[in-house]
């Protein structure tokens, strides 16, 4: 159990379990900040991640604009965001380089890293390498996306990760055993908020969003 007013992984991944509605609908709030939370977890891990964060902080405002602006009741669930957008016409949509539509593609392609990540950590052994199973998870997503320079920049950032079992302690959930079980209960969630994006993305031919 983490201390009282300790950062706990447990709190931001949880946040996730509030993002999907029965009906299906995705919130965007609890999102935000599911994604602040990663946010400060990984400023945590040290200056090296910092133009990742700062690119994620960026596109997490973008949102919180939208949310907070004049027409922030559109933006309550995803739903309302890409009716909305797409009723203002897809010219209008695809030249906005901060679009919610766009923003939040690029937040549900690193949501996808996430759960492989996450995934990877969970099933890896005591003395795996959390720099692999990071990069494989990064190969496997968000790399086919990003430029080289990019993709080189973060490859060079994740050897500065720390092994496998120190990661699980910074996580901050118990000892190790713990912080697998807890991610054994999160990423459900996580694949859950990614399902819906995706289906919804499909649906509208938005996955492709420049
Ligand atoms: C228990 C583990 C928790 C770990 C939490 C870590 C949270 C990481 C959040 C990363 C969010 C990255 C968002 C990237 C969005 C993106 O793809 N942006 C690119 C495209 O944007 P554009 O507007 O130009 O179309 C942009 O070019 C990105 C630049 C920065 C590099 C992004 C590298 C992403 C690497 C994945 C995360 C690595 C974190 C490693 C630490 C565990």
């Amino acid at each position: 159990m983490a201390a009282a007013g300790a950062f706990s992984l447990r709190e931001v991944l949880d946040a996730f379990r509030g993002c999907v509605t029965e009906r299906r609908e995705g919130l965007l709030e609890p999102c935000l900040s599911g994604w602040w939370g990663l946010i400060r977890f990984l400023q945590s891990l040290g200056a090296v991640f910092g133009f990742i964060s700062k690119d994620a902080v960026a596109k997490v405002q973008i949102m919180e604009r939208h949310r907070r602006g004049e027409q922030g009741q559109h933006y309550e669930s995803l739903q309302s965001m890409v009716e909305f957008e797409l009723s203002r016409g897809p010219a209008e949509l695809r030249g906005r380089p901060d679009s919610g539509c766009r923003t939040v593609l690029r937040l549900h392609r690193a949501l996808l890293w996430l759960q492989l990540f996450l995934e990877g950590l969970r099933t890896g052994h005591r003395d795996s390498r959390t720099s692999t199973i990071c990069t494989d998870s990064y190969n496997a997503s968000l790399a086919k996306h990003h430029p080289w320079v990019v993709r080189k920049a973060a490859t060079l950032a994740f050897c500065a990760l720390p092994s496998r079992d120190a990661f699980l302690e910074v996580m901050n959930v118990g000892p190790p055993e713990q912080a697998v079980d807890m991610l054994g209960e999160a990423i459900p969630y996580i694949q859950s908020v990614y399902g819906i994006t995706q289906e919804l993305f499909a649906q509208h031919s938005l996955l492709d969003l420049p």
